[in-house]
């Protein structure tokens, strides 16, 4: 186990029980998050089965679509003991009514997830593990808590650490410190993640994860954009000072829509900690990045250790702005709001007035 305290204790049972369910089930759907962590989750849980019959597909973004709740239902109705498992995703309120008619269907539902929860989904969801039901945070990541799961189901635990430590290297976990290889593959399967559209991913993802020619192939190409982005982000930033409980805080204040295109490598959040890297300041730095409907977050551990960490801005702003603010959470290093369209440059100078 990669990360060992109290809450990975409280896990093990969820853990279990959820491998368990597995084990009974005839026919499985895993449904997961499209980037580097929702997919090693997927990919570790989707190994350990094989050759059991499971269909996966991955999902764009962060929610669950009715229509892809109905397509689920169909191809199990038949089925003696079907299973559905979402991970990395499906939490959010958009996702309720999708979540609702599986339950009303019928079918078992196990959702693995570490976003922070907008609403109580426990009833909603037959199994139901996240760290912030147990007292934890984001950084027990989806991936790294299905690859426990999956060494439960027989998976070896060198494939099992492998994914894990992508996994969180993918959602920047404090939990592990990443060697480059990991930040690589975590990079690759992001890119991929992004541009696929083709049946049968996660055998792709496995493939070009043994293939050390496409590997790199596809690394360069990742690594060429996200390059490209922190080279343009200067054009489109500006830099504010501001005092905060007697410190200066370094805020940059990046136009994410002049930089990242939608449903292109890299994503809004990615392109922000791209960005982010490159400063690489030793005292307190706030990155904001802003695009019509998001605001992203980044702080340094300075920014941190004085009380401006990325959660508590978020915090703040809800309470200050709470008509322009749809959504919104993270942890003290990374955190994003869902906002009212074009509100973003209301918000940005409400967290510059923030002392
Ligand atoms: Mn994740």
């Amino acid at each position: 186990m990669f990360i060992q305290d109290p809450i990975t204790e409280k896990m093990k049972p969820i853990m279990a029980q959820i491998a368990d369910e597995i084990k009974k089930s005839s026919k499985i759907i895993i449904r997961y998050h499209n980037d580097a962590d929702g997919i090693t989750g997927a990919l570790a849980i989707y190994l350990a089965l094989k050759p059991k019959r499971i269909l996966n597909y991955q999902n764009r973004g962060v929610t669950y679509e009715p229509s892809d709740a109905l397509s689920d239902i169909r191809n199990l109705q038949y089925e003696e003991a079907p299973l559905i498992i979402l991970t990395d995703f499906s939490t959010n309120s958009e996702s309720r009514e999708a979540r609702q008619l599986i339950k009303k269907s019928g079918i078992p539902l196990i959702i693995i997830d570490h976003h922070p929860i907008e609403e109580q989904i426990k009833k909603e969801a037959d199994i139901y593990l996240s760290p912030w039901e147990i007292g934890g945070d984001s950084f027990y990541t989806a991936g790294w808590m299905c690859c426990e799961i999956a060494k439960l189901l027989g998976l070896n635990t060198e494939k099992a650490e492998e994914l894990s430590k992508i996994a969180l290297t993918g959602d920047k976990s404090i939990h592990y410190d990443p060697e480059e290889k990991d930040k690589e593959k975590s990079i690759v399967l992001d890119y991929i993640g992004i541009y696929s559209k083709f049946p049968n991913t996660l055998e792709f993802y496995e493939s070009v994860l043994n293939d050390r020619i496409l590997f790199t192939s596809i690394s360069s190409q990742a690594m060429e954009k996200l390059e490209e982005i922190a080279r343009v982000a200067d054009k489109f930033s500006s830099i504010k000072k501001i005092n905060f409980s007697n410190r200066e805080i370094k805020i940059v204040i990046l136009q994410l829509d002049k930089i990242v295109k939608t449903f292109s490598f890299p994503s809004k959040s990615k392109a922000t900690g791209a960005v982010f890297d490159k400063y690489n300041e030793d005292t307190p730095f706030v990155l904001i990045g802003y695009g019509q409907k998001l605001i992203t977050i980044r702080s340094n551990l300075q920014a941190q250790e004085i009380g401006f960490g990325s959660d508590i801005i978020v915090k703040k702003i809800k309470e200050n702005l709470s008509d322009l603010i749809l959504s919104g959470g993270g942890h003290p290093g990374a955190s994003a709001m869902k906002i009212q369209s074009n509100s973003a440059k209301i918000i940005v100078n409400e967290i510059l007035k923030l002392s």
